[in-house]
């Protein structure tokens, strides 16, 4: 049985993680914008990721016994001053998703829930990642500063990226 406080915490990220999922199909359709598909494509797959974060705790609860409750999801913001404003915004995103997980470790462990502690060890995994691919992108995009050959180049590399299911 799932702990109301530990059930309420996930419940919370999953709609947090679906604003994820939100806010970078919104980044991607403005890149688009800017004719840069890769960077686009690239966002799209930090969509689908999102989804998946969202979907891993939604299985949780639901294998714990609790019940998964959606709340309404905020409307992200459409429009970037520049591709560097994009990265910026992806990593103060996802320090403040690094925060929220640190709080539901600190919930998880003030319950003594330990299925939920162990599970979220994988969350707290991934936001190293999370911040560590939006800080690399940034301090590229921030060098090349939107022009030259090295954003057509940077475009190419990014629309390399694919869509890996999480590993069960
Ligand atoms: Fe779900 O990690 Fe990004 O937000």
């Amino acid at each position: 049985m799932l702990n109301l406080k530990v059930e309420a915490s996930i419940n919370d990220q999953i709609n947090a993680e679906l604003y994820s999922a939100y806010l970078y199909l919104s980044m991607s359709a403005y890149l688009e914008t800017e004719n840069l598909p890769g960077f686009a494509s690239w966002m799209r797959v930090q969509f689908q990721e999102e989804q998946a974060h969202a979907m891993k705790f939604f299985d949780f609860v639901n294998e714990r016994g609790g019940k998964v409750i959606l709340d309404a999801i905020e409307a992200p913001k459409t429009e970037w001053g520049s591709v560097v404003e994009v990265f910026e915004h992806t990593l103060d995103h996802e320090r403040m998703v690094t925060e929220r997980i640190n709080t539901m470790m600190d919930i998880a462990l003030e319950e003594r829930d330990y299925a939920t502690e162990s599970f979220l060890r994988w969350y707290i995994d991934e936001q190293v990642e999370e911040e560590a691919a939006a800080e690399a992108i940034l301090s590229q995009v921030e060098r090349l500063d939107g022009h030259g050959n090295g954003m057509i180049m940077m475009d190419r590399e990014l629309g390399a990226r694919v869509f890996t299911p999480i590993a069960e």
